[in-house]
């Protein structure tokens, strides 16, 4: 049987995920009759909010902004009730738009996609599943989530732990009571910043191991101001308009047009207060040149380890809690609600485990090379394999050739984060070389399903079965993304942005820190140059 006598597979399109980015692809690309099924492993929606339990998750881009735009109705009549929404009311929106567009009757939960394998006779994707379930389709579209696939560091004796061992992103779902335990916690990322203050409220005692400090600015997080909310409102498509050009996808954040050491000293002191009396993470963004030039950024770093220092009684847990490692915003900007003033509590430990590193977990507790500590429960916030984690975790290949894993090995290659040239039909959803973790991920993850959406529309209507990135195009882009990386002071930082936190990982700068609206111009110009450095094939 040649090409065209195999019958068209059942399905168009095969999805993995059905967090924010596999719900709109389903919705999307049903809405133009395609046939379309997705895998999610989690057994309900949600993504990154179905597994993030932990006590004080919540998002830091405010709830106006970190929802969908592609439905007037939905933001109209979707209510959130804090500036920042929490865990619990972020999953409640997700499932509220997986009822409301009808979505579940495509998404088999519990499932997890293990391989998939491309058939360039008929140019046709095989996806299998954990649970032993093969399906065909034309297109395979990974929206796996950027800090979806947890890490553990490999402590030695995790096994021979008598209490109880969480990860901050598999979260148990019944919830975990702390009350009258002894409590150690790993990691002051993001998640840690979050947990360990509403875990400090309710546990015995709280031991925060800590190898780095993180520079965290206040969220003044608050119930949603009615006027603020039917303002927002009111000026919803002006304000949607306005993220899709910007450089995070935040409406809100500033457009500076000056550097921070083009103004006085006494100047630029009170536009931070004001910046810090707002908080949130535009704070980095308040001077055009904080990201960019290790002058400017020290100005801002300095200003953050003085409001630490205000905050911190102790001396010595202040000077631990005040990062001098990395420049402010070159690792992910941490937002929180009372994270320094936890360690004002008397039963609060902070123990540096730079100077002592953890050797391993005991029976009892954890041991670092200075002593051992008893705990009941061990919180690991130790974060993820990002960005890349996800998409390599599924054994991917063409007609029985290599991996994408060892097409990776030396660190990803894309053109426009997008796609990858030698996998044809495969489209990434916020994956490496896009400007994903660095923005509003909503905005992001709605500009590539509209991007792939117009773009499968495109190969219907011209008859085109195969679509693949020239190797040309994916090197110049690939180059692109390091030179505009390497103009910043991003790259310098030991940061999950350039895979360091994991063993072994190549060192590369997995987003592309040129900007939304910048992204989104260049991706819209490949389109409409009839996508300008793909192979289209009938
Ligand atoms: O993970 P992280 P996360 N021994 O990788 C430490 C998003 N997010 O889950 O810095 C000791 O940032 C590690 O130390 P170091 C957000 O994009 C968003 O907190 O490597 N410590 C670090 O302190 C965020 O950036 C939201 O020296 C070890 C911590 O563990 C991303 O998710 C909320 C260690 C890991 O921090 C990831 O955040 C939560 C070891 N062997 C997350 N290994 C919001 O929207 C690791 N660590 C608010």
């Amino acid at each position: 049987m040649n090409a065209s006598e195999h019958p068209a597979p059942a399905l168009d399109v095969v999805i993995v995920g059905a967090g924010f980015g596999g719900l709109y692809a389903i919705h999307k690309l049903r809405q133009q009759g395609l046939k379309v099924r997705a895998f999610e492993a989690g057994d309900g929606v949600g993504g990154t909010w179905y597994w993030n339990r932990y006590p004080g998750a919540r998002c830091d881009v405010e709830s106006m902004e970190y929802s969908y735009s592609f439905s007037e109705e939905l933001q109209q009549e979707w209510r959130w009730s804090e500036r920042y929404a929490p865990q619990p009311e972020i999953l409640r929106y997700a499932n509220h738009v997986a009822d409301r567009f009808g979505l579940r009757d495509a998404i088999t939960f519990g499932t997890r996609v293990t391989r998939a394998a491309f058939d360039s006779a008929h140019s046709t994707w095989t996806v299998q599943t954990d649970k032993g379930e093969s399906v065909t389709a034309r297109f395979f579209v990974v929206a796996g989530g950027c800090l979806s696939l947890p890490r553990m560091p490999d402590f030695p004796g995790r096994d021979s732990f008598q209490g109880k061992l969480y990860h901050t992103g598999t979260w148990p779902h019944e919830g975990v009571d702390f009350s009258g335990m002894r409590v150690g916690v790993i990691g002051t990322g993001s998640s840690g910043i979050q947990a360990i203050p509403r875990i400090a409220e309710q546990a015995r005692h709280v031991t925060v191991f800590q190898r780095t400090a993180n520079f965290s600015l206040p969220a003044w997080n608050k119930a949603m101001p009615e006027d603020y909310e039917a303002w927002f409102k009111a000026y919803y498509a002006a304000r949607r308009e306005k993220a899709r050009y910007s450089s995070a996808g935040i409406a809100n954040h500033p457009t500076p047009d000056k550097g921070a050491l083009e103004v006085s000293d006494e100047e630029r002191q009170k536009v931070y207060e004001a910046g810090w009396l707002h908080g949130g993470p535009g704070f980095t963004r308040i001077y055009k040149d904080i990201l960019s030039n290790e002058k400017a950024n020290q100005t801002m770093a300095e200003f953050v380890r003085n409001k630490i220092r205000a905050k911190v009684k102790d001396p010595a847990v202040a000077a631990l809690l005040t990062p001098t490692d990395h420049a402010i915003g070159t690792k992910r900007i941490c937002v929180d609600t009372d994270y320094y003033e936890t360690y004002n509590r008397d039963n609060v430990l902070l123990v540096n485990v730079r100077e002592h590193p953890i050797e391993q977990i005991t029976p009892r507790g954890l041991r670092t090379t200075e002593k051992e500590y008893e705990l009941d429960a061990i919180v690991f916030a130790t974060g993820y394999d990002a960005v890349t984690g996800a998409i390599l975790n599924i054994d991917i290949r063409v007609d029985g050739g290599p991996s994408l894993a060892e097409k990776w090995a030396q660190g990803p290659k894309t053109y426009l984060g997008l796609m990858t040239a030698g996998y044809p039909n495969l489209f990434m959803v916020t994956g490496p070389g896009s400007p994903s973790v660095l923005t509003n991920m909503i905005t992001s993850i709605e500009q590539h399903i509209e991007w792939i959406s117009d773009c499968l529309r495109y190969l219907g209507q011209k008859g085109i079965r195969r679509m693949e990135a020239r190797t040309d195009y994916e090197e110049a882009w690939v180059r692109h993304v390091n030179d505009v990386a390497d103009t910043t002071l991003f790259p310098r930082a030991n940061s999950w942005y350039t895979g360091a936190n994991i063993p072994g990982k190549p060192r590369v700068f997995l987003p592309y820190v040129g900007g939304h609206g910048v992204y989104r111009m260049k991706c819209a110009d490949v389109a409409f140059k009839g996508y300008e450095g793909f192979t289209l094939q009938p």
